[in-house]
């Protein structure tokens, strides 16, 4: 098996509690693959200088981390990712701001990655970069003479063209994500927006199968579905700790009904719209009155991004009002847990939960959805209340689907999934369970790969690579100039 070099934002040790979807997914998927891992260590410098690669072994993973400067973080990290990207992605046009030095730092960011997976490849490794931070690394590479198979996976969501042009270098970025071979996408709706995107304005078009040609290159995209590692993860949802957690989680609040929610604090998540539907639940159904509780596991994320701060203080402030208003002395009716619970305490509580409830405003997929299925008692399950605009929703149609918006219609839902009946409750598990685990994250990992092994050139090693990588090398090197307009930019 040819090695796989990752390359994502975070590099999360394989022993770490983290609380972020992409680590999660790929160390799930990892187990028995020889892979190298390049990331942030999530350490600061005050120069580029003082930057050095740190390398760690993980049984066959081996991790290759370095700081970043203080300049980098604030310009690449906050400034491109956190405050452009992210936001356009998830259709948050008021939270996103430009600026030409942020989207300089995130170029040279890229560029810096770039340069250090170029010194440590192998010429018959497969490269699968993740996620929005390292979009141009594709172009970069081939610049630098890679001619290995190169993947992207997109973990947030693709925004439709119309969203995605407040970006202002929204050509540039678009044609960094046709420099790889595959480009991977949650769902349907994000391959199509990306299709439309490259159809509608670098001038692609459309060929057979999953392909698209721009510029005289073609580039394949897919849809494969993140996903978790159901065995281990039911497997700790049913060991004897979680039995001992769920008999102790119903006899300490002695809520008959509890309503499980888990979220990195982000205004993606809808963290605020869930509790104003939380309290609408107990205002037109009172009989849940000192039977239901929601507990919510929120733990910070990018806390020195005022967006992120002024969520915190939002949520703060709904739980006090809803606690004093509704609450009793016996009856807490929001459990509010602002830190990171480890993984098995998760399993427990998901199991211990009559309703799941997942409510992003936007979300690429989801893997808190999935894990909450395959937690359940397949005897007596609880129910899932889902997002539309959660990417899961496409594949788990057997939740109850809401609007995250309308908290009427989330409290129905609620109410429905507390009185759902047994057998409704076992079928629609059933259908949901089957469904997740079709769609694991090994599959998610052996469905991308396999497209981008397909890719593999029969020239590699070869005496004529080096005509190959000079072609490669020409056909990138704009990428890599100023930004540019998008007239100039249609050939790739
Ligand atoms: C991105 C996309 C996409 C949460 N709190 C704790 C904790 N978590 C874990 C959950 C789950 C993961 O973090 C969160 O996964 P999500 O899928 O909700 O989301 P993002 O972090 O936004 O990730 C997302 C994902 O990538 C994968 O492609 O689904 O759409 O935004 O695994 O359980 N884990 C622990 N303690 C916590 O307190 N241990």
């Amino acid at each position: 098996m040819q090695r796989l070099v990752i390359v994502s934002n975070r590099a999360p040790r394989p022993d770490e509690v983290s609380s972020g979807g992409l680590g999660a997914c790929i160390l799930d998927a990892l187990h028995d693959h020889d892979a190298a891992w390049f990331g942030w260590s999530g350490d600061l410098v005050s120069n580029e200088g003082e930057i050095s690669t740190t390398c760690a072994r993980y049984d066959q993973l081996t991790q290759f981390t370095m700081p970043m400067t203080e300049r980098d973080y604030r310009e690449h990290y906050l400034g491109f990712c956190n405050a452009a990207l992210w936001p356009v992605h998830h259709h948050r046009l008021d939270l996103a701001r430009f600026a030409p030095e942020c989207s300089e730092g995130y170029r040279r960011v890229n560029r810096r990655f770039a340069r250090k997976v170029m010194s440590n490849l192998h010429a018959n490794d497969l490269i699968w970069v993740q996620d929005y931070h390292f979009i141009p690394l594709g172009a970069n590479l081939r610049m630098l003479g890679a001619a290995n198979p190169l993947g992207f996976f997109l973990h947030i969501p693709f925004p439709t063209p119309e969203v995605l042009l407040a970006v202002p270098e929204h050509i540039w970025l678009v044609s960094s994500l046709c420099a790889y071979d595959v480009v991977g996408f949650q769902t349907n709706t994000d391959r199509q927006n990306f299709c439309r995107f490259v159809c509608g304005f670098l001038g692609g078009e459309a060929m057979s199968g999953n392909a698209l040609r721009v510029g005289g290159k073609i580039v394949t995209a897919v849809v494969c579905p993140a996903g978790i590692d159901t065995d281990s993860f039911y497997g700790m949802a049913t060991s004897r700790r979680a039995a001992l957690q769920i008999k102790q989680l119903r006899r300490d609040g002695e809520p008959r009904i509890n309503i499980i929610g888990v979220d990195r604090q982000d205004y993606t998540k809808g963290l605020p719209e869930r509790l104003r539907s939380f309290r609408r639940l107990l205002e037109l159904y009172p009989q849940n009155h000192k039977a239901a509780t929601l507990m919510q596991i929120a733990p910070p994320s990018h806390e020195d991004v005022p967006a992120y701060a002024q969520i915190r203080q939002e949520l703060e402030g709904l739980c006090g009002e809803i606690n004093g208003q509704h609450g009793d002395v016996d009856w807490t009716p929001v459990r509010y847990i602002c830190r990171n619970v480890a993984r098995e305490a998760l399993a427990a509580l998901y199991r211990g939960s009559q309703v799941g409830l997942v409510t992003p405003l936007r979300d690429g997929m989801n893997l808190v959805a999935k894990e909450y299925v395959i937690a359940q008692d397949e005897d007596d399950p609880g129910v899932l209340v889902l997002s539309r605009f959660a990417g899961a929703a496409e594949d788990l149609r057997e939740a109850l689907i809401v609007n995250p918006y309308d908290p009427d219609e989330v409290a129905h839902a609620v109410q429905r999934a507390i009185t759902m009946p047994r057998e409704e409750r076992i079928e629609r598990h059933q259908a949901l369970a089957a469904r997740v685990r079709e769609r694991d994250a090994h599959n998610w990992m052996t469905g991308f790969l396999r497209v981008l092994e397909a890719e593999r050139s029969p020239a590699l090693g070869c005496d004529y690579l080096a005509p190959m990588q000079q072609r490669r090398r020409a056909r990138y090197a704009w990428m890599d100039a100023r930004p540019m307009s998008a007239a100039s930019s249609v050939a790739v």
